[in-house]
């Protein structure tokens, strides 16, 4: 190619690059609880051109993508400066996962990556793959990062296949640039994923949400999403894990489920957003639901709507991990809105919108799991009679 040529090419590289980051989302029609986009928010597409190739002619005559990125995904989210910031899984065509900072100021189209990357400064055991932070805003005044850490735990080479070691990570941060690296939790469990921090004290301490796993992949005998207590945020151990959200047979978590971004406080209890994993002859079937726990006792569950809360729909299902939806994020607006990160299939982040107002009605009128299919039709009966009984005289519906 010639320095004209590539001149040329540069600039319409750009061109593009821009009109993605600038398209306008469009809201789609929803359920009443909460309504999707019509577009990702964040693709591997978004990533700044200039972290994937080397826009030196000398160097690159060709123009090649030198370091391709595979996907952007498992976002935490908070405001910060007034504008929404998704701090996002970003995975590199070598399979490695980074973190970076986008930033839109209505939280549905125009995020804009932040230029450089962050840099997680690590423990004294080096980290091989981060990946899915929840960012928590702690009433003592840190942001933190919580996420896994995994590493290769040579002590299973023997069986031939190389398996990894999760462990729940920590870092804090004022500015999401600079990051202090704590700890890792220490709990009594081998791997930890899908840990969260409570943003309150509770009697005094710091308060964690876990998973704990007997392996790598699965979560094993008695778990669920758990709870633990702990006096130091710098050395955090928990001694002592309950399970506050357990697996259940024949429902939306009977495989695994994993807390997702930090719960959000209300007046009738802290919601919860988590993602629960059934199995299914394609393997793994992944979808949202939710619950909320007691005000005082945010380790005790009061509602618990049963089924699930989103799952995946068109191209949501397709992607690196099939039939996946994944949150680690969300953002509450000074109106009430809630807006609501979700990424499909290890792929892509998305955004749906709700507000605090319909989304503890959701959890406290929609009615449990009856575990049991003629419990489930009995209840599906009892709202169809209410509704032909409500809808009688319309005759312009039937
Ligand atoms: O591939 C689906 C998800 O799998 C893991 O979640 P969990 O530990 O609950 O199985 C995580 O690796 C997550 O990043 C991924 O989206």
């Amino acid at each position: 190619m010639n320095r004209t040529d590539f001149d040329a090419r540069v600039k319409t590289l750009f061109k593009k690059h821009r009109a993605l980051i600038n398209r306008k989302n469009k809201r789609i029609e929803g359920n009443g609880i909460f309504e999707r986009y019509e577009y990702p928010v964040l693709t591997a597409e978004h990533t700044p051109l200039f972290w994937r190739y080397d826009f030196n002619y000398e160097t690159n005559p060709h123009l090649m993508e030198r370091m391709g990125i595979n996907a952007v995904f498992n976002a935490g989210a908070m405001m910060y400066n007034d504008k929404v910031i998704l701090l996002a899984r970003v995975e590199g065509s070598d399979r490695k996962s980074f973190f970076a900072v986008a930033e839109s100021e209505n939280g549905v189209d125009n995020f804009e990556f932040w230029d450089y990357p962050i840099v997680m400064p690590e423990t004294d055991d080096p980290d091989v793959n981060v990946y899915d932070m929840r960012l928590v805003e702690h009433e003592d005044g840190w942001i933190y990062g919580l996420f896994c850490t995994e590493r290769h735990d040579p002590t299973t080479d023997k069986t031939g296949q190389p398996e990894a070691l999760a462990r729940g990570a920590i870092a804090r941060t004022k500015d999401l640039i600079n990051w202090e690296r704590l700890d890792d939790l220490i709990t009594p469990s081998p791997h930890q994923r899908n840990i969260c921090l409570h943003p309150e004290f509770v009697n005094g301490k710091y308060a964690f949400y876990t998973r704990p796993m007997d392996g790598f992949i699965d979560t094993g005998s008695g778990s669920g999403i758990g709870w633990g207590l702990t006096d130091s945020i710098e050395h955090a151990k928990i001694d002592t894990e309950v399970m506050i959200d357990t697996l259940k047979y024949h429902t939306v978590k009977e495989a695994k489920n994993g807390i997702g971004p930090a719960p959000i406080k209300t007046e009738k209890g802290w919601l919860h957003l988590a993602h629960g994993v059934r199995y299914c002859a394609a393997g793994l079937r992944y979808v949202l639901y939710m619950f909320m726990t007691d005000l005082d006792h945010p380790e005790t569950v009061i509602y618990e709507p049963g089924g699930y809360f989103m799952a995946p729909v068109r191209e949501e299902r397709i992607g690196d991990v099939s039939n996946v939806l994944f949150t680690n994020g969300w953002v509450v607006r000074k109106n009430g809105k809630v807006l609501i990160y979700y990424a499909s299939s290890d792929t892509r982040q998305h955004v749906a919108v709700s507000s605090i107002e319909r989304l503890v009605d959701y959890v406290i009128n929609t009615p449990k799991d009856g575990l049991r299919s003629p419990v489930c039709v009995r209840q599906r009966h009892e709202l169809i009679s209410k509704n032909l009984d409500t809808l009688r005289d319309r005759d312009d519906l039937f």
